[in-house]
């Protein structure tokens, strides 16, 4: 009775394994199938304005203001096309920065995107920012359209910039090519900030 007893526990708890490893295989490949289906794009938007504003609900502040939208196609790659109004003429340093907190504008998102803890650079450098996407260049009437595709820029994981904010600064960004004389004075941080000036325009980056 005992011994039968035994082996029937035996055989009822080997069934339920079976049963728990057929399950977590199947789940497995399920979860495999659908993440390789479904995953990709992914995408979201931001929309800049002056001190952030319209990520908070506030009014619309006149100035730059405008729409990026990001689309990770695969695991190295994310486009990000941009169409920005008002910044004025010329290039315009064009940044992912840590935080979407605009509870001092701009001013308080922080500094680049930077989670290899790397010094600034351009977009193509091996020694750069996450956050760093170079310039945009504004036309005559300071208005800027185009995109460009990263490799370094994701939606997913723990280096996601969802909740972080794009940045347009007022000047030229120098690629981390340029004064570097005085590092934690704004204006000589080449390899900080490449000396892009006022932060003109903000926002979040939320998944669309
Ligand atoms: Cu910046
Ligand atoms: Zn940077």
């Amino acid at each position: 009775m005992t011994r039968s007893l035994v082996i029937q526990i035996a055989a009822m708890t080997s069934k339920v394994g079976v049963l728990f490893g057929a399950a977590a295989a199947a789940a497995a490949a399920g979860y495999v199938y659908m993440s390789k289906a479904a995953k990709y794009p992914i995408k979201a938007i931001c929309e800049v304005a002056p001190k952030g504003q319209p990520c908070h609900g506030g009014e619309k502040a006149p100035g730059c203001v405008g729409t990026v939208t990001f689309e990770q196609t695969s695991a190295d790659a994310t486009k990000i096309s941009w169409d920005i109004r008002g910044c004025g003429p010329g290039e315009h340093g064009f940044h992912i920065h840590e935080f979407a907190d605009f509870s001092n504008g701009c001013l308080s998102a922080g500094p680049h995107f930077n989670p290899f803890k790397k010094t600034h650079g351009a977009p193509e450098d091996e020694e750069r920012h996450v956050g760093d996407m170079g310039n945009i260049v504004g036309d005559s009437r300071g208005n800027s359209s185009g995109f460009l595709v990263d490799r370094l820029i994701k939606l997913e994981g723990v280096n996601s910039v969802v909740g972080r904010s794009v940045m347009v600064h007022e000047d030229r960004d120098d690629l981390g090519k340029g004064d570097h004389s005085e590092p934690g004075v704004n204006g000589k941080t080449s390899k900080t900030t490449g000396n892009a000036g006022a932060r003109i325009a903000c926002g979040e980056i939320k998944l669309a």
